[in-house]
C-alpha cells in the first residue's frame, strides 16, 4: 500500500513560489492555539471536516514532541528507520490540527492565500472538509489559494501532519527529529491588480561609486517604483556597514516595500570579492534552535543570536542546513551578516549504504529537488545579506543537484553557488571543504592541492576561491587551534574564510537533554551539543576565543612600537579608541588614550609607544564600547625570597585542613580527547595511578617525601618528591616530578592536586593573578588577558552541557582562596596552570549532565606545570604538537601564606 506521503512529488495545489514582501495588502496571522489530536499512526480516525471542538490545544508554531506527544529523537547521519525510499514506517506519528478561520470582511475581491512557513514533514490541508493541497519541504514556505474554499463565515481549517514521509529521506540533517507546524501560518489577501512578485537586483559599481538597480514586478496592472535615494548617491551594503534603502513598488491596488542593499558579489582572479574588496567569511553555522521550542524560534531568540554574533565580530552565517525562519534574514540584512543560504536537502544516511539509491541521482526525485531550490531562491532572492546559494548539505552528488545548480545560475546569475559535496566543482562557483586540516588548507591556499583526474576540471577548480563551510568543531570544551586556522586564512588570498561548526548546543529542556535522553534506541548521543553558545545562549569560552581570533582590528607590541592592523574590508579605524594602561601586580597604576592616526581598510601601521618600561603594559582597541583587541606586555615577575627554612609537615593550610596532596596527570576527558588522546592516556594508566611512598623523613631544611606512582599492569609511571618547609610565617612546597619508564606521550596535565577541606567549596572566593577572566588552554588563549581576577569557585567552572575538563587558568603566578575563616595565598616560583573545583576530577568525569555534579566538602586545587591543549578531534584535527604537553620532568615551587 502506498500512502500519499510516500509519493515522491512537489507540493500539490500550491501557487508558484515568490518573494517575501512587506505589503499594505491584508495579512492575518493564524498563529496561536489550535485544536490538536495526536495519533501514533497515520490513520488517525479523524475527519478533515471535524472542527475538533473538544480536542486538546497546542501552540502554533510548535513541535508536538515538546508538548507531550511522542518524543524527540536525535540522530546525526543514520536514518532512524530502515532505508527503503520512499517508504516510511507504519508507526508514523501524525498530528491533526484544527482552527476556525474567517476571511476578513474588508478583503474585497482578489484572492486569498494560505501560507505555511514551516511544517515538518508532510501535510495536507482542508477547508470545510475539502482538500486544498499537500506539501512537504519542512523548512520551505508554501502557499495555497483558498479563495474558493472560504465562505466568508466560520470555516474549518484542517491540517494533517505526518512525522515521516518520502521527504524525510532528503531531510536527514544532523539535528533533532521534531514534527508539526513549527513556523508561522498566515492568511494573505491578494488584491486584484496587486503585486505578486518582485525581483530586485541591486549591485554596486565600486569603480564608479554608484548603485545599479533592476526591478522586475509581476502584476496585471502598470507598476511604478520609487527608491529612497538617487542611485548615484547610495552607499554600498556590507556586513560592516549594512546600508539599506527603501524601495516602494506600487500599482493602484497594492504597495510593497523592500529594503534594498547595493552590493556586488563576484569571483575574480580566484578570489571572492564583495564590492571589489576581499570577502572573507568569519562565520558560523547556525541552526534554528531554542532549548524549549526546538526549531520554532521566537523573534527575540533570533535577535539575540544576531546581536551576539555582531558583538563577537562574526560576519557571516551559513544557514545550516536549510533556509532559516524568514525573519532571521531580515535581521542579517539590517545588522549586517553575510549569508550562505542552504537548501533543505540532506541525504547523509545513504552514505551508510554506500550511497545506494541516493535521491540526489535518481531522476524520480528531480521535480522534488528543483522545487526545493526554487522555493528557497524565490523566497529570499531580494535579501542583500544572501551572498551565496548552497544546494544543500551532505547529499552526495548526482544529476538532481547539478540541475539545481544550473537552474540557480540561470535564475540568479549574480550570486555564486556553493555545495561542498560537489568535490570536483563541476557545478559550483566556490571550492568548499569541511574540517580540512592545517597543512591541506595551506596547500589549497597556495593552489597546490592534489590534482583531479580530469585536467580541465582540475584547472577550473584550482582557479576558484576556497571556503571551509564547516571547521572548528565546537563540541564540548573547544575548539582549540582556531588561531592557527586564522593564520593560514590570512596568508592566502584564495582562502575566503569559513564557518565554525556550530553556533549553538542543541540541548533540550531544563536538563539540556541530548541523544538517548528521551529513550531513543537509535541515537547519536551528545554529538548535537557542539555549539559556541550553550542552549540558553550563554557564550562559551570557545566563542570568546573565536571573537578574539577574528577581531577586525589586531594589535601587537613590537619593541617600543604598537602595530595596528586593520582587517576590515571597508571600514577605517577612525572610530576606534586605542587606550593604554600600565599595571603593577595586576592593578592599574596609570592609563590614557593613544593617539593613533587612522588606519585604512586592509592595511597596518606602526605607532611609537611613548611609555616607560618596567610596569606591565596593556593596549586595547574598542569601537563604540565593544572590545576589539588587546595587546599586553606583563611586568617582569618579582621573585619572592623566602627566609631561612626548617622542615615542616603541615596538616592545614591557613583556614583549610589538607585532605590530600597527590600527583595530578589526568583530566576528565573532553569530547575532543575522546576522539584523540584519551585512549593512549588510558593505555598509559594515567586515569588510575596508584601511589606508594618510598621514603618520608626530615632531611636538612626540608621534610621530604618520595613517592612512586604507577598503574596496574604497567611498569611505567612517575617518581615524585614533595618537600615542605617553614619559612618564617610562610610555608614552602616544592615538587619534583619525573617520568619513570620508557613511555613518551603528551600528558593531559602534569602537576599536583591539593584537596582542601571546607564547607560549601563552591562559595570559596578565588582570586588570581594571571590570564583570565575566562578559562584558557595552550591552543585557546587569544581571549584571555593578564590581570587580577576574582570570582567564586562555582563561577570559575564552565558548565559544559556534558561535564568534562574545564576552567583551566593559565600563566598564573599567585592565587588566594578565602572562606569565612580566612585566606590562603599560594605564589608560584614560575607561572603555573590552575584549576580550582568544588568536585574531584573523578566526579567531573562521571557526570553525564551538568546538573548531576554536586558539591561535597572538598575543594580541589590543581596546580600544574603544563597542560595539553584542546584541538577539535571530535570532528577535525587533533591538538597540534605545539599545544601538547610533553615535558619529561617538571619542578613546581610555591610559597604559601595565610591570614
Ligand atoms: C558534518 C555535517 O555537515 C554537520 O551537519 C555535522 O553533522 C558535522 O558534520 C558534525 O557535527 S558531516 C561530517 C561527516 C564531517
Amino acid at each position: 500500500m502506498t500512502a500519499a506521503y510516500e509519493i515522491v512529488s512537489p507540493p500539490t495545489g500550491a501557487v508558484p513560489a515568490r518573494a517575501r514582501l512587506a505589503t499594505d495588502a491584508g495579512v492575518e496571522s493564524l498563529d496561536g492555539l489550535w485544536r490538536f489530536a495526536w495519533s501514533p499512526t497515520a490513520d488517525t480516525g479523524r475527519q478533515p471536516g471535524d472542527p475538533g471542538v473538544d480536542w486538546d490545544e497546542i501552540p502554533v508554531p510548535g513541535h508536538w514532541q515538546l508538548y507531550g506527544y511522542g518524543a524527540p529523537a536525535y540522530t546525526n547521519v543514520r536514518f532512524p528507520f530502515p532505508i527503503d525510499p520512499p517508504r516510511v514506517p507504519e508507526a508514523n506519528p501524525t498530528g491533526e490540527y484544527r482552527r476556525i478561520v474567517r476571511r476578513p470582511q474588508d478583503w474585497d475581491g482578489g484572492r486569498v492565500l494560505l501560507r505555511f512557513d514551516g511544517v515538518d514533514s508532510w501535510f495536507e490541508v482542508w477547508v470545510n472538509g475539502v482538500s486544498v493541497g499537500t506539501s512537504s519541504g519542512s523548512r520551505l514556505t508554501v502557499e495555497f489559494d483558498v479563495t474558493g474554499a472560504l465562505t466568508g463565515g466560520d470555516d474549518v481549517l484542517a491540517v494533517r501532519v505526518h512525522q515521516w514521509s518520502f521527504g524525510s529521506y532528503v531531510e536527514d540533517q544532523d539535528q533533532w527529529w521534531l514534527s508539526g507546524i513549527f513556523r508561522s501560518v498566515a492568511l494573505l489577501h491578494r488584491p486584484e491588480g496587486g503585486i505578486d512578485d518582485v525581483r530586485v537586483v541591486a549591485g554596486y559599481d565600486h569603480v564608479e561609486g554608484t548603485g545599479t538597480l533592476t526591478v522586475e514586478a509581476t502584476s496585471s496592472r502598470p507598476v511604478r517604483w520609487e527608491l529612497s535615494s538617487p542611485l548615484n548617491e547610495v552607499q554600498p551594503w556590507s556586513a560592516e556597514s549594512p546600508r539599506l534603502y527603501q524601495l516602494l513598488v506600487s500599482t493602484d491596488a497594492e504597495t510593497v516595500s523592500l529594503d534594498v542593499g547595493f552590493r556586488t558579489v563576484g569571483v575574480e582572479d580566484g578570489r571572492l570579492l564583495l564590492n571589489g574588496a576581499p570577502l572573507v567569511f568569519r562565520g558560523v553555522n547556525r541552526h534554528d534552535f531554542d532549548p524549549e521550542c526546538g526549531r520554532a524560534v521566537s523573534r527575540e531568540v533570533m535577535e539575540r543570536d544576531v546581536a551576539l554574533m555582531k558583538q563577537h565580530h562574526i560576519n557571516a552565517v551559513r544557514t545550516s542546513h536549510y533556509p532559516p525562519d524568514p525573519y532571521f534574514l531580515e535581521l542579517c540584512d539590517r545588522y549586517g551578516l553575510y549569508v550562505i543560504e542552504e537548501c533543505d536537502l540532506e541525504t547523509h544516511g545513504f552514505s551508510l549504504a554506500g550511497w545506494r539509491g541516493n535521491p540526489s541521482d535518481d531522476p524520480a526525485w528531480a521535480g522534488v529537488y528543483l522545487d526545493r531550490m526554487r522555493r528557497m531562491v524565490e523566497r529570499d532572492k531580494n535579501a542583500p545579506s544572501v551572498v551565496i546559494w548552497s544546494l544543500g548539505n551532505e547529499a552526495g552528488w548526482g544529476r538532481n543537484l547539478a540541475a539545481n545548480a544550473r537552474w540557480t545560475a540561470e535564475r540568479d546569475p549574480d550570486r555564486p553557488v556553493h555545495y561542498e559535496g560537489d568535490a570536483e566543482c563541476e557545478s559550483v562557483d566556490v571550492y568548499s571543504r569541511m574540517y580540512v586540516d592545517y597543512d591541506e588548507l595551506a596547500a589549497i591556499g597556495r593552489g597546490e592541492e592534489p590534482p583531479l583526474a580530469d585536467p580541465d576540471r582540475d584547472r577550473r577548480r584550482r582557479g576558484l576561491p576556497m571556503i571551509m563551510c564547516e571547521y572548528g568543531h565546537a563540541m564540548g570544551n573547544g575548539p582549540g587551534g582556531l588561531a592557527d586556522y586564522e593564520a593560514v586564512i590570512d596568508a592566502h588570498p584564495r582562502l575566503a574564510g569559513g564557518f565554525v561548526w556550530e553556533w549553538i548546543d542543541h540541548g533540550l529542556g531544563p536538563e539540556r537533554r541530548y541523544g538517548g535522553d528521551f529513550g531513543e534506541t537509535v541515537h547519536d548521543g551528545s554529538f548535537v551539543i557542539d555549539g559556541l553558545v550553550r542552549p540558553d545562549r550563554t557564550p562559551s569560552p570557545g566563542l570568546a576565543e573565536f571573537a578574539a581570533v577574528i577581531a577586525p582590528v589586531r594589535l601587537r607590541l613590537d619593541g617600543g612600537e604598537l602595530v595596528v592592523e586593520n582587517r576590515w574590508s571597508f571600514t577605517s579605524t577612525g572610530k576606534v579608541v586605542f587606550a593604554w594602561s600600565t599595571e603593577t601586580d595586576g592593578m592599574v597604576v596609570d592609563e590614557g588614550v593613544l593617539d593613533v592616526p587612522t588606519v585604512a581598510p586592509l592595511s597596518w601601521r606602526r605607532v611609537p609607544l611613548p611609555l616607560a618600561a618596567g610596569a606591565g603594559l596593556t593596549v586595547t582597541a574598542t569601537v563604540e564600547g565593544n572590545a576589539l583587541s588587546c595587546a599586553q606586555r606583563p611586568a617582569p615577575a618579582s621573585p619572592v625570597a623566602p627566609g631561612p627554612l626548617t622542615p615542616a609537615r603541615p596538616a592545614t593550610l591557613g583556614p583549610f585542613p589538607i585532605a590530600a596532596l597527590t600527583l595530578d596527570a589526568w583530566r576528565a576527558p573532553t569530547d575532543n580527547d575522546h576522539a584523540s588522546l584519551e585512549e593512549r592516556w588510558r593505555t598509559a594508566g594515567l586515569h588510575q595511578l596508584v601511589e606508594r611512598t618510598v621514603e618520608e623523613r626530615p632531611d636538612g631544611e626540608w621534610w621530604r617525601r618520595r613517592v612512586h606512582y604507577g598503574s596496574p599492569g604497567l611498569d611505567s609511571g612517575f617518581e615524585v618528591e614533595y618537600r615542605w618547609a617553614a619559612a618564617g610565617d610562610a610555608l614552602r612546597l616544592e615538587v619534583d616530578i619525573d617520568r619513570r619508564g620508557e613511555w613518551r606521550l603528551p600528558l593531559p596535565r602534569l602537576g599536583v592536586a591539593l584537596a582542601l577541606r571546607t564547607p560549601e567549596p563552591g562559595s570559596v572566593w578565588l582570586e588570581w593573578l594571571g590570564l583570565g577572566p575566562g578559562e584558557s588552554y595552550p591552543d585557546s588563549r587569544a581571549a584571555v588577558r593578564h590581570g587580577r581576577y576574582g570570582m567564586t569557585v562555582r563561577e570559575a567552572q564552565t558548565p559544559y552541557v556534558v561535564p568534562q575538563e574545564n576552567g583551566n587558568r593559565s600563566a598564573v603566578s599567585r592565587l588566594t582562596l578565602s572562606n569565612p575563616e580566612g585566606d590562603l595565598t599560594i605564589e608560584g616560583d614560575q607561572p603555573f596552570e590552575l584549576a580550582v573545583r568544588p568536585w574531584s576530577t573523578a566526579q567531573l568525569e562521571k557526570a553525564r549532565h551538568a546538573h548531576e555534579l554536586t558539591e561535597g566538602d572538598l575543594l580541589w586545587v590543581h596546580l600544574a606545570a603544563g597542560v595539553t591543549g584542546l584541538g577539535s578531534a571530535s570532528c577535525g584535527p587533533a591538538v597540534r604538537p605545539s599545544a601538547e604537553y610533553r615535558a619529561a620532568r617538571a619542578r613546581l615551587g610555591f610559597t604559601i601564606t595565610s591570614v
